[in-house]
């Protein structure tokens, strides 16, 4: 028997290990709380293996894990509420243990999520803390007020406390023993690690900074190198960073960049990570690649100074320029991420983007179309006072009905038509260029990396590293 059973519950392929509940678990050992790790991932039946877990278990408690609420791309619009509804309604049919859920999905639209699954609980932000002391909140030794982070249900409606986001998050070297990483290793082709948690920045779109905290907390190169090491003596050579952005800010990049050089890891290990274009230097990019750093994705979101003030990113195109050309000149792939479509994109700057991009010379660009709205985020209160979503021409998915946004919705600025007309528009403008992925195109320039099956088949057939490289790889056929 177990007193937590923390379920992973994403079940898309290519698999991603769930790192959240990895941490969580070593949180709990750490204070001999036992766990059951139910991982649905590679089950042929989850919802039957959850029912025969949790009756065997009979756990105090069951805690999912949600990672993501949809696969955020306005063509191919896929909502894993669904699926998540299902799992919720077997495990109440297994057992009588309370569920609480959490993860980046349900952190994004905490109360949404509590209100279409009935759950008892929800955790917004880290659940190292939460969890352990929800179980004791359960036994009666602390209250739940007690519990950063928590949601839960009283008769007036549901309640919920502060996040505390503490800085003492993982400084310990964790053991990653808790799952099946070489099997995620092996078909997913990377596997996760976090070298911090937050993000201070004000992009006007962006969720991390609400479901991650604001304040950057920072773990020591040490533990970080440590883990590395605990990874490889699984076999696991291939990583990709799991912080918003790795050099937010520069010197902890360059300082976990250092331990690893200096432990010998550099040589050993690949890794690739999300960045900003700033802060960025030609010396970060020198360090990176001696640690060991293959690939960057630079979320560059535009070729246009103004939209990217209209962003709020605090970079400018020049420095994404400049940025690519430090990764080619040192053998580092770096791909482009383009956000097309926010308020005030005009046809032309989408245009200009997109011949930003290729006078740029990424080794690949990204394309993302039309902005998924969340709750909280400047972006969602631009949009509230333009009036009712379902009377917004701007707005596509789903626009009624949904206040609170759990269901996928997007701006996209009505000066590019509908998403079909703006595809076609970005389409023309590529002019076939290889290097460009559009998200949720269904052909193979597609990047949608849920249930994405040529890059399943090309994990299996031995390629690693992150999905855009690999995909990248693909189309030149250099794998
Ligand atoms: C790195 C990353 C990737 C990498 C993953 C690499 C890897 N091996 O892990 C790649 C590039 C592959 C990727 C792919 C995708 N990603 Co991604 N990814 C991230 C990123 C930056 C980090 C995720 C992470 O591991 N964090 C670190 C871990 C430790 O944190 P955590 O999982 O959130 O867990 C903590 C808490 O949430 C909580 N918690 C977790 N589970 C539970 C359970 C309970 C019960 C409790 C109480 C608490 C709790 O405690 C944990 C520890 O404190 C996040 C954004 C972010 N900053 O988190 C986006 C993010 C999760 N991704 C997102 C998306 C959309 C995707 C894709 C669907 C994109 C696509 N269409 O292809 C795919 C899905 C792939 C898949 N199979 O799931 C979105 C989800 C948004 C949403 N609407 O839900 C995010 C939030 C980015 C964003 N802001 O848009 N991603
Ligand atoms: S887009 Fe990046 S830099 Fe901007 S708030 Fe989000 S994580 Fe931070």
């Amino acid at each position: 028997m177990a007193e937590i059973a923390l379920v992973n519950s994403n079940v898309t392929k290519p698999p991603i290990s769930p790192l959240g509940l990895e941490y969580i678990a070593e949180a709990c050992r750490e204070q001999e709380i036992e766990v059951e790790v139910v991982d649905l991932c590679f089950e042929t039946d989850p919802a039957a293996a959850l029912e025969h877990h949790l009756v065997q278990a009979d756990p105090e408690l069951v805690a999912i894990t949600f990672r993501n609420t949809d696969n955020c791309m306005l063509l191919s619009s896929h909502s894993f509420v669904p699926e998540l509804t299902e799992f919720v309604a077997t495990a109440r049919s297994a057992t009588e243990a309370p569920i609480v859920v959490g993860g980046a999905g349900f952190s994004v639209a905490p109360a949404a999520i509590m209100r279409a699954l009935g759950v008892e609980y929800g955790v917004l932000g880290d659940g190292e803390q939460a969890v352990p002391l929800l179980l004791r909140a359960l036994r009666g030794e602390v209250d739940l007020q007690d519990v950063p982070g928590l949601l839960w249900r009283e008769a007036d409606g549901i309640r919920s406390n502060c996040p505390e986001w503490p800085e003492l998050l993982s400084q310990s070297a964790l053991r990653r023993d808790t799952i099946d990483n070489a099997l995620y290793l092996e078909r997913g082709g990377q596997l996760g690690i976090e070298t911090k948690r937050g993000c201070d920045r004000d992009c006007i779109y962006c969720a991390d900074p609400l479901s991650k905290g604001r304040r950057i907390r920072p773990r020591s190169p040490a533990a970080v190198a440590d883990e590395v090491e605990n990874l490889l003596r699984q076999g696991i050579e291939v990583y990709h960073l799991c912080d918003s952005e790795f050099n937010v800010p520069q010197e902890h990049a360059a300082a976990v960049c250092d331990e690893l050089i200096r432990r010998g890891l550099g040589a050993r290990i690949q890794w690739y990570g999300y960045l900003t274009p700033r802060p960025f230097s030609a010396e970060l990019a020198d360090l990176m690649q001696h640690a060991g750093c293959a690939g960057i994705n630079f979320g560059a979101d535009s070729g246009d100074d103004e939209m990217l003030a209209r962003l709020g990113r605090d970079f400018s195109c020049n420095e994404s320029l400049e940025a690519v050309r430090w990764c080619r000149e040192r053998g580092i792939a770096a791909m482009l991420d383009l956000l097309i479509g926010a308020p005030g994109e005009t046809r032309e700057t989408a245009r200009q983007t997109i011949e930003f991009a290729k006078a740029a010379e990424p080794s690949c660009a990204g394309i993302s179309l039309g902005v998924r709205i969340y709750p909280g985020t400047k972006l969602a209160h631009i949009i509230a006072a333009q009036g009712p979503m379902e009377e917004n021409p701007a707005i596509y998915g789903h626009a009624e009905d949904n206040a609170d946004m759990l269901a996928p919705v997007f701006y996209l600025s009505p000066d590019l038509g509908t998403p079909q007309e703006a595809a076609g528009l970005l389409s023309e403008v590529i002019a076939g260029d290889r290097r460009f992925f559009f998200g949720g195109s269904g052909d193979d320039r597609d990047y949608d990396y849920d249930d994405n099956q040529a890059l399943v088949d090309a994990i299996a057939a031995g390629a690693r590293g992150a999905y855009w490289d690999i995909l990248r790889r693909l189309r030149a056929s250099t794998l």
